[in-house]
């Protein structure tokens, strides 16, 4: 069988006969099954990619062969700042590069018989994606949930533009990881995650997604449960709030710390002598990242009053403090938390120990670091010998009561900065008019298009394009100004997989009835890269379109599967690192089928998987030893023994693909064709049946031979074949089992004579166990000549006297 001409037709044909369209009315139920959807680079797909997508192809199949309506699209996240700069750097436009890679990409797709439904395609920047985009920015808008606002933002100068939180991973850009992210002032657009952070982080709970994902999301929406302290400014009329976790050291409080870029450092030196070195200082501290490592600071001239002693402590701005979390002012207590304790070093400011360990009285010991663990509390006023953990109640308790102080909760997680200074996305629909301020633009004017004649260069192209900037305000009819900003591509991938439900709909994002058919998606497969960014923006995304009224589901994904790496010589597989398998090429040669089932056969597609040309081909050879078993075996009636098989193998590997195991369903296919060799006939059904659980994996194959066995329609959408328990004899089964492994004893025994030629295998076995090992068997697979004998046979060949070694089970075996 020519595989290449055979994935070819059956491509062509599943196109034609529309096989894969999902139909809307199916009285089946629903399985939604999605990938993370591709961004189309210029490179295209490699073996790594083929991977991702088989993984996938093969549940949908399966999901559809057990006679669910699945839904399995695929689309393109199109927009964005590689496709801008790869663009501008071939000196094309980047809707003309986006269009052509998008082209290569679906071309390079269809080649690996993906099952998708191709009528559901979306590419994000299209007008008739992005609209959607520009209504539902608007509807969050007028629900709250957007607002512009100036505040210290992330920058990445290789980018040319800010970056939300999420996308700043230990101080660098995630796309540039050398590259140190800058902080800047800017006015911008910000998405009010925040306004979800509780119900983000319990409902993360209810997911069935691996447990170090839904870690890495509690972590990253860090709640934490302290309490909120007011200190008084002396010689000023107000009060400082600080969040803490730790009121148990409030008496060891010695400085209070602004961040530099609090918006009220600036009143608090006014008039003071400090004034000027403040302002040098800030001025000459280098924006970096988001916590400094080199803690510096400032005396601001000003002084607190301890709430509870009435001391008087010095207050200091410094880079350690992070400006928008709590209050942007922390309650210094060097003795118990080591960033204030070097910088106490730093600056000479007193430490003082409040929580000593206990043993056997409490013992406070000169410092070299700051014990930051639990203790006794000494020098704590009226809390003295107090344990810490309870003092943490009781002098929260007491603030609150002389309300000096209340409970507070905390999160991480910050509202998500969605504007962009680069021109490939979404135009973010808001008008400037100087008398009417910002003005929505009306949602019947949406989209507002992409000027695609625009010029490149520094910058946002969008900031010099007359022609965009230039319109009517909608409230005046003034003259008035565009925005130029661009919202971040992440916007775009937050709601994809609603558009996929219902993508040609031109009145509304989606229709929610038919929302209300599909979602959630049942199982959704990608990177564990996203953890923290996409991964978010989804669920958030998801919960505020609940609450507009848009969608009736809590989550977006029930189960979330991260998919293993495609290696090769050891390193992932990747275009940069040139070790790259084509599957065009290999194809050519071993047709896409081997590929796929190699794929699967090596791990369970959450592991890494090493790429072997020897294993390929390994897998090649199986397949067409398969087509010639298939060939060669007569539609008759199966023996009990070949029923057998077939029903355990069918009983296993639906199991199998259920649990995600495609490599265990692998080796039990393999088991299963290898063994009709040794057979004359087969029946009809169990044919038919062996054919369809290959189908998932080699389904080009599968439709072949289907079709040669005088079927009209496709292996593709039949049933899924059921066992019969009662055929599984489990005498037969045991039989293989002592089969295979007197093979594995002559292999192992080969491999260690290798070099000597041997020509004939002795097996010696206790006498009541002679039938219970197939010759025919051992002898194809040893590719030897087997002669099998009792130890009691008189008349044996036996020279060494190695059929005394026989046990039960354990046959005694010589080579010569
Ligand atoms: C006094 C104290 C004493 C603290 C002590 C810790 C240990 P999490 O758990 O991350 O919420 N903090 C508060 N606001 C801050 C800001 N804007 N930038 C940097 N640090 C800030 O941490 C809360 C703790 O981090 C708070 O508790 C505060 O320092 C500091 F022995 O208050 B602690
Ligand atoms: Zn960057
Ligand atoms: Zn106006």
């Amino acid at each position: 069988m020519d595989f290449n001409r055979v994935a070819k037709k059956w491509q062509k044909r599943w196109e034609a006969n529309k096989v894969f369209k999902v139909k809307e009315a199916a009285k089946k139920d629903k399985f939604y099954v999605l990938e993370m959807f591709p961004y189309p680079s210029g490179t295209g797909l490699h073996m790594g990619h083929a991977f991702n997508y088989t993984i996938g192809d093969i549940y949908a199949r399966f999901k559809r062969m057990q006679g669910f309506n699945v839904l399995y699209p695929m689309g393109y996240d199109s927009f964005g700042l590689p496709a801008e700069n790869a663009a501008i750097k071939a000196k094309i436009h980047p809707k003309k590069y986006t269009e052509a890679t998008i082209k290569n990409f679906i071309k390079q797709q269809k080649l690996l018989g993906l099952s998708y439904d191709w009528s559901r395609l979306i590419k994000t920047s299209s007008p008739e994606y992005y609209r959607w985009n520009q209504y539902l920015f608007l509807k969050l808008m007028e629900n709250n949930l957007v607002y512009r606002k100036e505040s210290i933002v992330n920058w990445c100068a290789e980018c040319d533009t800010v970056l939300a939180n999420e996308q700043v991973h230990n101080g660098k850009c995630w796309r540039h990881k050398d590259t140190d992210v800058i902080e800047k002032s800017l006015e911008q657009w910000f998405i009010k995650t925040t306004a979800y952070s509780e119900e983000l982080l319990k409902d993360i709970d209810k997911l069935d997604w691996p447990e170090r994902i839904k870690i890495m999301q509690k972590n990253w929406i860090g709640k934490s449960r302290g309490t909120k302290v007011k200190f008084r400014i002396k010689d000023l009329d107000e009060e400082i709030e600080v969040f803490t976790t730790r009121p148990d050291t409030l008496y060891g409080v010695t400085f209070l710390v602004y961040s530099i870029h609090h918006p009220r450092v600036k009143e608090l030196i006014s008039g003071t002598k400090q004034e000027k070195n403040v302002i040098d200082f800030i001025s000459s501290t280098p924006k970096q990242t988001q916590e400094a490592k080199e803690k510096e600071g400032v005396f601001t001239g000003r002084y607190a009053v301890h709430p509870l002693t009435g001391e008087e402590i010095p207050i200091y701005a410094s880079n350690f403090v992070v400006a928008d979390y709590a209050t942007g002012v922390v309650m210094a207590v060097p003795a118990h938390d080591q960033r204030d304790f070097e910088f106490a070093k730093k600056y000479d400011l007193p430490i003082k120990m409040v929580v000593c360990p206990n043993y056997p009285k409490p013992v406070c010991k000169v410092l070299e670091k700051a014990y930051t663990k639990e203790g006794i509390l000494v020098d704590s006023g009226k809390f003295t010998g107090i344990r810490s953990e309870k003092a943490k109640n009781e002098i929260t308790a007491y603030l609150k009561q002389k309300k000096l102080g209340s409970e507070g909760l905390q999160y991480k997680l910050r509202d998500w900065l969605v504007s962009r200074q680069r021109y490939w996305g979404t135009p973010i629909p808001v008008i400037y008019c100087d008398s009417c301020g910002i003005v929505n633009v009306p949602e019947k004017d949406l989209p507002v298009k992409l000027p695609e004649n625009v010029k490149f260069g520094k910058g946002n192209p969008l900031e010099s394009n007359e022609k965009f900037l230039k319109t009517k305000c909608p409230k005046c009819k003034g003259e008035a100004r565009r925005e130029t900003d661009t919202m971040d591509t992440f916007f775009d991938s937050s709601w994809y997989f609603l558009r996929f439900i219902d993508p040609s709909n031109d009145k509304e994002p989606f229709n929610k009835k038919r929302q209300a058919q599909w979602m959630p998606v049942d199982w959704y497969i990608g990177g564990a890269e996203h953890a923290c960014m996409h991964l978010i923006y989804a669920r958030f995304f998801t919960k505020a379109l609940r609450d507009l009224g848009f969608v009736n589901v809590d989550e977006p994904f029930k189960v979330l599967f991260n998919q293993g790496m495609l290696h090769k010589d050891g390193v992932v597989m990747a275009k940069s690192r040139g070790n790259v398998v084509l599957p065009e090429e290999f194809s050519k040669k071993y047709g896409i089928d081997t590929a796929r089932l190699f794929l699967m056969s090596v791990a369970s597609p959450d592991k890494d998987v090493e790429w072997s040309d020897t294993g390929a081909e390994g897998i090649y050879k199986f397949l067409n030893r398969l087509v010639s078993n298939v060939s060669k075996i007569k539609i008759g009636k199966s023996s009990a023994r070949l029923e057998s098989k077939i029903n355990k193998t069918i009983k296993e590997v639906t199991e199998y693909i259920k649990d995600l195991k495609y490599n265990l369903a692998v080796i039990k296919i393999r088991g299963l064709f290898d063994y009709f060799a040794l057979e004359k006939e087969i029946g009809k059904k169990d044919m038919e049946s062996c054919i369809k659980i290959i189908a998932p994996f080699c389904p080009h194959i599968a439709e072949e031979l289907w079709e040669k066995m005088g079927n009209k329609s496709f292996v593709s959408i039949q049933k899924w074949p059921s066992h019969n328990s009662s055929k599984i004899n489990e005498k037969f089964e045991a039989e293989d089992k002592a089969t295979n492994n007197v093979i594995s004893d002559i292999s192992k025994i080969l491999s260690l004579l290798k070099g000597k030629s041997i020509n004939k295998v002795y097996v010696y076995v206790l006498p009541k166990e002679l039938d219970a090992y197939n010759k025919e068997e051992i002898e194809r697979r040893v590719n030897k000549e087997v002669i099998i004998s009792r130890v009691n046979d008189k008349d044996k060949h036996d020279p060494q006297n190695k059929a005394k070694k026989a046990k039960p089970g354990k046959p005694a075996i010589y080579l010569e």
